[in-house]
């Protein structure tokens, strides 16, 4: 009997969903419009919460978040940064990575390193070189929801997105 149940379930799973048809009405409709994680960063780095993070709110900013890791100014190791990452932009691997930062190969990622990145990242979301990254900048926009096998595509709001992280 639970054999034969379990077929049935497995059968009707194997049923594509038609076009047009919702599956579930209650689920809720794929993220078109999306925030990376540095993105996330750069926009709660808003001091005066005015919805625009200028260059001296997000310079301010990373000097605070830096204060509390021990050897910054200096150079941190890898794992350190990992575990800076993981707290300030929500994981390990989110960009900048170490790689991304550690222009001089020591294996270590100082402040400047980190400042200076962030300084191309935030030119690159200022769209319209206004001087601040308004939260529109800093949203992407996909073409296609995340759950497409074409869902790669993307597309930023105020026109071209920072390629290189
Ligand atoms: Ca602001
Ligand atoms: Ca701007």
């Amino acid at each position: 009997m639970i054999a034969v149940l379990l077929m049935l379930t497995a059968a009707q799973a194997a049923v594509p969903p038609q076009a047009g048809v919702p599956v579930d009405p209650y689920r809720p409709a794929p993220a078109t419009i999306v925030a990376e994680p540095v993105a996330l960063f750069i926009a709660g780095m808003d001091h005066d919460r005015d919805g625009r993070t200028t260059a001296a709110e997000l310079r301010e900013g990373l000097t605070e978040v830096t204060r509390g890791t021990p050897g910054f100014a200096t150079g941190i190791g890898y794992i350190a940064y990992s575990d800076w990452a993981e707290r300030y932009l929500g994981d390990r691997n989110a960009v900048p990575t170490p790689f991304d930062l550690d222009r001089n190969g020591d294996q270590k990622v100082t402040f400047d390193e980190l400042a200076d990145r962030f300084d191309t990242l935030f030119a690159r979301f200022d769209a319209n070189k206004d001087g601040a990254v308004s939260r529109a900048e800093l949203l992407t926009v996909r073409t296609t929801p995340y759950n497409r096998p074409d869902g790669d595509r993307r597309g930023r709001r105020g026109g071209g997105r920072p390629q290189e992280r």
